[in-house]
């Protein structure tokens, strides 16, 4: 209740920027995507978290009118990165389940994307195993229209949702991105070495790629490598980093 009021202010005055946390090929080492995270400095408030925010947006219907500031600020992103020179690599946007189900996800979407003179082909749709665990043919049928638009889809954190898999069969999806709660202990608990191991050999059958999220050591990345993990993201690598910080990170990283 106390964020009624002040994120309604933010939304309007669009109080919001968005961090980015690279994802490194474990092969290349090259930064092959981008993950945009919503950050919000109150005045009232100072920083309040997005794992809050975001719930309470979702709980009021906030959440439409944020997603769409979000989405924006991922194209003005990305237009940022192309000015200073830099390769394209595609910005992956996590998107609500509350959005992604409105009757006008897709539409919206585009507008915003002619609005801003830029194409899916340079996003990527981060939905959790939630958002598409309903495998009903609505959902399906979205997924389809995201991908031949061009978008990249990923699913999120994955390993704890529902985890149903046949939807891994029945979705056009590019990643599985493997939630960092079995990343944490993955060099010292062979269970879920074991989980991991098995997202990875399942994944790459689908021919879907695997980013392991929330990789923190070089240990974890020497165990991840020798699995055949394809991307790593983490604070091994980088924490999510405002846009200046992040050109000059891309910048020591070539
Ligand atoms: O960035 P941080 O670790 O503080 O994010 C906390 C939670 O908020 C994570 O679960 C993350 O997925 C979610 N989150 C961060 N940014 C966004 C966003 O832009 N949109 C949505 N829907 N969730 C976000
Ligand atoms: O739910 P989602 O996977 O989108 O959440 C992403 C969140 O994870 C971001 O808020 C980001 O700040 C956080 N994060 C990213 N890398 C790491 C990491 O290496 N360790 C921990 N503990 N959190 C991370
Ligand atoms: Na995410
Ligand atoms: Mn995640």
């Amino acid at each position: 209740l106390a964020l009624d009021g002040e994120l309604r202010k933010a939304i309007e005055n669009r109080e919001f920027t968005l961090a980015f946390q690279p994802k490194i090929c474990v092969e290349t080492q090259n930064i092959i995507g981008l993950e945009a995270l919503v950050r919000w400095k109150s005045e009232k408030l100072g920083f309040v978290s997005p794992a809050e925010f975001i719930e309470y947006a979702e709980e009021s219907g906030l959440i439409i009118p944020l997603s769409e500031i979000i989405f924006e600020l991922a194209c003005e992103g990305y237009h940022k990165l192309v000015a200073a020179g830099y390769p394209k690599v595609p910005i992956a946007i996590n998107v609500s389940s509350i959005h992604f189900q409105q009757q006008s996800f897709l539409e919206s979407v585009q507008t915003i994307l002619e609005r801003n003179n830029t194409s899916a082909q340079n996003f990527e749709i981060e939905v959790t195993e939630r958002t598409v665990m309903n495998t009903a043919q609505e959902t399906i049928s979205k997924l389809v229209k995201l991908k031949q638009l061009g978008f990249k889809l990923s699913i999120d954190d994955f390993g704890t949702g529902y985890s149903s898999l046949s939807y891994l069969v029945r979705f056009p999806l590019d990643v599985l991105k493997i939630d960092r709660s079995f990343i944490q202990h993955i060099c010292s608990l062979d269970d879920k070495q074991a989980i991991v191991d098995a997202i990875i050999q399942m994944a790459h059958r689908l021919q879907i790629k695997v980013v392991a999220e929330g990789v923190e050591n070089v240990q974890q990345v020497e165990l991840l490598r020798s699995m055949g993990c394809d991307f790593i993201q983490g604070y091994y690598y980088s924490k999510p980093l405002p846009m200046d910080e992040l050109i000059d990170f891309i910048h020591f990283w070539e």
